[in-house]
């Protein structure tokens, strides 16, 4: 058993006993009311899920087992010789172990995935079946389902394993997934952009500054970016969309290549993580409508109110459950500000930011006016050159793989539930308010 998989198997049974003493003190205590809204509204604010890895307050935004993006700024190990920004692997490391990780054994999880990393040829044949204009996201939930045939976890329920060592082949393959998703994604991005010219790994650089490489980008800058950006999409709770797919779909003992496609196909939409392109897409629209340069505040305000107008969103503002500047919004407009503050495209995402949140406050029903991750991401991938928006729904499904996978082989490791809530019917909800 590798290292990393045995110190994981040292912190099992506490948790197990820690829930199991918990439930037998408190299993009955109840922890809030349902209203009959929440039904028809999506189950806002409903407590109704576990998860470990990470915790979305309202107004400070999200923690990674207790931790702030600022904190994990300073606290997370960097690239060796000069590296500003947290790994990835170093967050992962922390949600799934609870501990922050020393430098040895970021760089023992680095090497652990490289060895992990080789795709089967079948996977990029699947792929290849699509027509290379298919949406970015489509091609990786096909990889990531092709990639099944993989599943350690299949194998081993198929030849009976017992319960108690269900989350040792779903670490296998959690860990092999993360490993192979950026050659997956940098394979998707070279075969729609660049007429499918390939570039081999290379596996002295990170798992970040690898996948910028593998995508054509060897500025340091830019995979300083990567390791950025696929430390604040790693996770946000358990309840959105992506991590809570991966979940519902890993309950009923899917393997991690089922659930994570699950969780994918809800990143996919709109509301959730394609707002990313959505966002660039906007204005880009806007700037042709108004003839290029840079928006006036009053040529923004009226384009809001004209997207307004026709019954559609803003990109990049709202959330379910946010009601301030999305933390990872700030990180990223400061990485911006540090490194391209002059920015003609940085200046205009900071100009929507002075403009959109009054309108949508105006609108009196927007819960939450102010940005959220989308709003920003896609502007400091322009700047490096990476334009093609469309595939940047792919570089955050990446990321989430980091949160879910480290929530998925938690639930196999203490045996979650079957995810099986209950509903009723308008009828029967009349029915009983009638009595
Ligand atoms: N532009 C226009 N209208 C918006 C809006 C926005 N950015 N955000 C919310 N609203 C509207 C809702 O559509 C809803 O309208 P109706 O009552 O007519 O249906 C009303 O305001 C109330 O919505 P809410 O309670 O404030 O927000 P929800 O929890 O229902 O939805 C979200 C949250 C994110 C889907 C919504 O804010 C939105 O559509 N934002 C734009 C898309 C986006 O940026 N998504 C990415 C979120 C982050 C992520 O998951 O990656």
């Amino acid at each position: 058993m590798d290292k990393i998989k045995a110190h994981f198997q040292t912190k099992i049974g506490d948790q197990i006993s820690e829930i199991k003493d918990f439930l037998a003190a408190h299993g009955d205590e109840k922890i809030g009311d349902i209203k009959v809204s929440q039904l028809y509204g999506g189950m806002r604010g409903m407590q109704a899920l576990i998860c470990e890895t990470s915790k979305l307050d309202p107004d400070e935004g999200i923690r990674f087992r207790g931790y702030s993006i600022p904190e994990l700024q300073e606290k997370l190990p960097k690239f060796p010789g000069g590296g500003n920004e947290p790994l990835p692997e170093a967050i992962f490391y922390l949600m799934l172990m609870n501990e922050i990780p020393t430098d040895d054994d970021v760089r023992r999880l680095s090497n652990n995935w490289a060895r992990r990393s080789i795709v089967p040829p079948h996977i990029f044949k699947a792929i290849d079946a699509l027509p290379v204009t298919a949406h970015p996201m489509t091609q990786f939930t096909v990889g990531i389902m092709a990639l099944q045939t993989e599943s350690e976890f299949a194998k081993a329920y198929k030849k009976g394993i017992n319960k108690k060592n269900y989350w040792e082949p779903t670490y296998e393959d959690a860990m092999n997934l993360i490993a192979r998703l950026p050659r997956i994604a940098a394979y998707i991005y070279r075969r729609r952009y660049h007429n499918g010219e390939h570039i081999e790994p290379d596996h002295n650089l990170d798992w970040s500054g690898n996948f910028a490489h593998m995508l054509g980008f060897d500025n340091e800058e830019f995979r300083e970016l990567m390791r950025l950006y696929m430390t604040i999409h790693s996770d946000h709770e358990g309840g959105n969309v992506s991590a809570h797919a991966v979940h519902l779909v890993g309950s009923a003992l899917s393997d991690a290549y089922l659930s994570f496609s699950a969780g994918m196909n809800g990143l996919a939409g709109p509301l959730h993580g394609l707002a990313n392109q959505e966002v660039i897409r906007w204005i880009q629209s806007m700037r042709q409508e108004l003839g290029g340069g840079l928006p006036s505040k009053e040529e923004i305000a009226n384009y809001c109110r004209k997207t307004l107008a026709e019954g559609k969103v803003i990109p990049g503002f709202g959330h379910a459950v946010l009601r301030k500047t999305d933390p990872r919004y700030t990180a990223q407009r400061e990485f911006a500000l540090q490194h391209m503050p002059h920015d003609d495209m940085f200046l205009i995402v900071s100009r929507v930011y002075e403009v959109v949140p009054e309108i949508l406050e105006a609108t009196g029903k927007v819960k939450n006016p102010w940005p959220n991750v989308d709003a920003h991401s896609g502007q400091l991938l322009m700047h490096y050159n990476l334009t093609e928006y469309e595939f940047y729904t792919v570089l955050f499904g990446v990321a989430r793989s980091l949160g879910t996978m480290a929530n998925l082989i938690w639930d196999r490791a203490i045996g979650s539930a079957l995810e099986r809530p209950g509903s009723t019917t308008t009828d029967l909800l009349k029915e009983k308010f009638a009595k």
